[in-house]
């Protein structure tokens, strides 16, 4: 198959997911076409059949605002035309889907000038749950996932809420996310370039948590239970990612005078060598359509310790690959980190269903459900 994608390319899971996708599928034999505004950051090894389409909007000084959903539309045009696609794939809807429908009405228009093609929807998330409602995007938001010739959600929790929020009476297919578990796998302690030793001297534990520090990601809250925790279990804290709330976590740590036992690593691209040295990944979140990060840890053999929002719970099996808690209850999330870093061997335990339950999301069983649907979606 033919395949156009777009996804945001620099920040977010939902960019992860559709490049991983793409790099995937072009290894299965399909003709790949990522369009977006600049190369996706994990586009980075040549793949014969991987193209890039950099989406160029002008900016004459009456668009006070940069009209990318339009010029998205027109590239999305241009690559049907000259590369015959059969179908685009839009990663998170706004402005995406919108723009793909634009592209296929277009298209259609030209009486058979240019191939028609079809477009597909995954929904991550934040488009669903948080931007998509806004009354500025609601009306446009719900007529672009029911005009979709395919829509996805990556969790049962997220189809389900897009039924509900956008009242709307569609079929809609759960392909949950996946991960490569040959690369997301835990390196040896003693191959680790990241050595825990200077990370924890004294053999401490070590928690983990990566996000883009977000207010829905609660950071300030993962302090909080490395506090605790830290009371009891001598332990060190390792936060990947930045963003809005950062110098509010780094004003915490100062205040509750833990600054000295917790690394502020910035973004970071290598995680597998951080996630092999950590004993516990915890995610707080108010909001989680799947949880993609954690699903990297569980695949280094990380248990997680998270809230049970969204589709958090279909990931982390409660008492199985880690625990979950309501939001907010930070003792909670402590005391089960406590219990499982005082019980080696239920923390063994964890550690291999964390593991093993990664390995059901790998890639070879979730890519070829997409391949699926986009055939499907093409002979309907
Ligand atoms: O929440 C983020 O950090 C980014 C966001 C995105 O759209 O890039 O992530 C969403 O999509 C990911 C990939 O499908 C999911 O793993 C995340 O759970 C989801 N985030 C939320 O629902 C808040």
């Amino acid at each position: 198959m033919k395949i156009g994608i777009t996804c945001y390319p620099t920040y977010g899971g939902s960019g992860v997911v559709a490049t991983e996708l793409g790099k995937s599928l072009a290894l299965r034999g399909h003709e790949i076409h990522f369009i977006s505004y600049a190369m996706p950051m994990r586009l980075n090894a040549f793949v014969e059949n991987i193209f890039y389409h950099e989406v160029e909007i002008n900016n004459y000084p009456l668009f006070e605002f940069p009209l990318y959903s339009i010029a998205l539309a027109s590239k999305m045009v241009e690559v049907a035309k000259f590369h015959e696609i059969d179908l685009v794939h839009a990663h998170y809807a706004i402005p995406h889907a919108t723009s793909a429908f634009l592209a296929r009405e277009i298209i259609k228009s030209q009486n058979g000038k240019i191939k028609d093609i079809k477009f597909i929807t995954t929904l991550h998330g934040t488009d669903i749950t948080l931007t998509g409602l806004e009354p500025s995007f609601l009306p446009t938001m719900k007529f672009s996932i029911e005009q979709s010739d395919g829509v996805t959600a990556v969790s049962q929790y997220l189809k389900d809420k897009t039924l509900s929020n956008y009242k709307i009476n569609k079929d809609i297919e759960v392909i949950p996310n996946f991960i490569d578990i040959e690369k997301y796998k835990r390196i040896d302690e003693k191959e680790n370039r990241c050595f825990k030793k200077n990370y924890a001297p004294e053999g401490e534990k070590v928690l983990i948590h990566i996000s883009n520090f977000r207010q829905l990601k609660r950071v300030p809250e993962v302090i909080r239970i490395f506090n605790e925790v830290d009371k009891k279990v001598p332990s060190r804290l390792v936060l990947v990612g930045d963003g809005p709330d950062r110098s509010e976590c780094e004003r915490l740590a100062r205040e509750l005078d833990i600054f000295d036992k917790i690394k502020f690593m910035g973004k970071q691209t290598e995680l597998v060598e951080l996630l092999s040295m950590a004993d516990l990944f915890i995610m707080p979140s108010q909001s989680e359509s799947f949880g993609l990060s954690a699903l990297e840890a569980m695949s280094c053999g990380v248990p997680v310790i998270s809230s049970s929002v969204g589709g958090l719970p279909e990931l982390n099996l409660h008492g199985e690959t880690g625990y979950i808690a309501e939001i907010g209850d930070v003792d909670r999330m402590a005391r089960y980190s406590i219990e499982l870093l005082t019980t080696p061997k239920k923390y063994d335990l964890f550690s291999k269903h964390a593991r093993s339950r990664a390995e059901f999301f790998k890639e070879d069983n979730i890519v070829p459900m997409y391949e699926k649907y986009y055939e499907k979606v093409l002979n309907s």
